[in-house]
Parts: structure tokens; C-alpha cells; sequence
């Protein structure tokens, strides 16, 4: 990591290395519980990431990713502050689902509550062994508020976000990678580089490839079959004309691009 460039957000450690933006949840004395300023600190990083920017890693500084949202702003909330809560926490994670780069995360420990909430906004999650998934919201006496109940069902499933919920169940590494909580299961400690080296990686697409798959392929997937083969083909014509690809194809047919590798 080459360059820190910006110390402004005070619960976020931000760094760059070449088109990769590294955003550190940076409260570790209190397990990157999600309160108000860290939560707003997430939206103003995402909303003013740098052009020359390719890909963001998001990971959790201290060991563990998340321990879910801040408790002890909770006490004081009534139902009408704690609606504006989720609205807000809304808000930021779809900046961030939406977001024009890829935006990994690089998990360990804790995955609790809120925190896992953050981590479904992602396009893509990579465990490290010490990673654990857990939705303690039943036995505290609340609910997600931070998307979850949208979000997880399409990664695991309605039922078994419900038995974590209601059962406290907890989920480790290995198994929450077979059933779709990451993508990627690493050594220990390697889930940041890993991260980053994934970052590195999608920084080279063509910029309108990640554009599509960000932004369209999520639509088309919950469109009704004919409306998504139609926005497919739409999305798949303006994709094939851009230069980039054009230049892209023509390089591989001139023998000057990599091949696919088997694994
Ligand atoms: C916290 C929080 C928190 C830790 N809010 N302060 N989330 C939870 O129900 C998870 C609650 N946390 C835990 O179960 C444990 O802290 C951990 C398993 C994550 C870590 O355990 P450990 O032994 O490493 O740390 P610790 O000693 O429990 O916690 C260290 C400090 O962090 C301690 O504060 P201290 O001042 O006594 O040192 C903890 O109180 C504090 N801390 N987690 C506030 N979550 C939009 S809706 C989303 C709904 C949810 O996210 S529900 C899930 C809430």
C-alpha cells in the first residue's frame, strides 16, 4: 500500500494502491460496530471516489469485520428515529451495491448483524478461515435494517436467514463459503490480499464490462424472462460496439491477449 490519501474520515482508514481504493472499518476497540458517523463516513468515501479509481476493497481493521450495528445508539431510538436509521443505512449500501467499480470485501471474524448486511452490498466477499456469519437480531429483540431481509435471501436463502434470525445459528467459514456467504475462502490472514489482488484484476476490465455487470446484469436477473433477454441484448449491443471492446477482440485474434487458463 503506497499512499494514504485521505486521514479525513475518522472511523475509516483509507489508502490507495495504483486504481485500488482500500477503505479499513478502523474501530477496532469496539469490533467496527456500525454507528451514525461510521456509517456516514461509508457514503461520503463512496460518493466521492477518486476517477482514476478501478475497484474498492472494504475490510475490517483489528480482526474482525463488523460486530453488526452500534448497540448503544440503539437505546435512545423511537420508531419513527429507528425507520430514518434504516432508511439512512439504506441509503449508503445501496451507494455501495451500486457503486460504478467493483467493490469487494476482504472478511475475517466477526461477520455479525449490520456487518453482514454491509458485506451483501459487495459484489464480492473473500473469507478468511477465522470468518464467522451470525444474525443475532432475535435474541437482542430487533429485526435487520440495513437490507438484509432483501439482500441475504438471494445469497442463502429466506429460510435459513430465518433460522439464523430466530435460532441465533451461527455459520463458520468453510460452510458459509459452500452455501454462498462468500465467493472466496482464503488462508488464514489472506483474504486482503486476496482481496486486493481480485481488485487489481477487475480494475483492467473494460469499464463499461463492469458498468454492465454492476448495474444491468442484477437487473435482468429479477426481470421477468422475456424483459431481461431484451435489456441482455441491449446491454450486450452497446458492450460489443465501444472501442474498448473492439480493441480488446482484436488483440486476442491477433494472438496478443492471454488465453483462458483451466483453473
Ligand atoms: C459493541 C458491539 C456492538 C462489540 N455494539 N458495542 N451485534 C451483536 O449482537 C454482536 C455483539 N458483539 C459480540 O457478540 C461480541 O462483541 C463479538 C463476538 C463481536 C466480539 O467479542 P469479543 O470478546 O472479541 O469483544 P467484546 O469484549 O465483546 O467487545 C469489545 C468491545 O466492543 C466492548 O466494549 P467495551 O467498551 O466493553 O470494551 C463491546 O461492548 C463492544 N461491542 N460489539 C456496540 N454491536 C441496522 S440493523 C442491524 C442489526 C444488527 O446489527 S444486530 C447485531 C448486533
Amino acid at each position: 500500500m503506497n499512499q494514504t490519501v485521505a486521514a479525513a474520515a475518522a472511523m475509516l482508514q483509507i489508502e490507495t494502491q495504483g486504481r485500488v481504493l482500500i477503505v479499513g472499518l478502523n474501530r477496532p476497540a469496539k469490533r467496527n460496530a456500525l454507528n451514525d458517523g461510521l456509517i456516514l463516513d461509508i457514503e461520503r468515501c463512496f460518493a466521492s471516489l477518486p476517477e482514476d479509481i478501478g475497484a474498492v476493497v472494504v475490510h475490517g481493521i483489528g480482526g474482525h469485520f463488523s460486530a453488526g450495528l452500534d448497540l448503544s445508539e440503539l437505546t435512545e431510538r423511537d420508531a419513527t428515529a429507528g425507520l430514518m436509521h434504516s432508511r439512512m443505512w439504506h441509503r449508503v449500501f445501496d451507494i455501495i451495491q451500486h457503486c460504478r467499480v467493483p467493490v469487494i470485501a476482504a472478511l475475517q471474524g466477526a461477520v455479525i448483524g449490520g456487518g453482514l448486511e454491509l458485506a451483501c452490498s459487495t459484489h464480492i466477499r473473500v473469507a478468511d478461515p477465522s470468518v464467522y456469519y451470525a444474525l443475532p437480531e432475535g435474541s437482542r429483540g430487533i429485526f435487520v435494517g440495513g437490507g438484509g431481509s432483501m439482500r441475504l435471501p438471494r445469497l442463502i436463502g429466506v429460510h435459513r436467514m430465518a433460522d439464523m434470525m430466530l435460532t441465533g445459528r451461527v455459520y463458520k467459514a468453510e460452510e458459509g463459503m459452500s452455501l454462498g456467504f462468500a465467493q472466496y475462502l482464503t488462508e488464514a490472514g489472506g483474504a486482503l490480499p486476496k482481496a486486493i489482488e481480485l481488485a487489481e484484476r477487475v480494475a483492467q476490465n473494460a469499464p463499461l464490462t463492469n458498468f454492465a455487470v454492476l448495474q444491468a446484469l442484477p437487473l435482468i436477473a429479477e426481470a421477468s424472462p422475456q424483459t431481461g433477454l431484451m435489456l441482455e441484448a441491449l446491454m450486450a449491443s452497446v458492450a460489443q460496439s465501444d472501442q474498448e471492446a473492439k480493441n480488446r477482440i482484436r488483440d486476442f485474434l491477433e494472438r496478443k491477449a492471454g488465453k483462458v487458463k483451466p483453473g
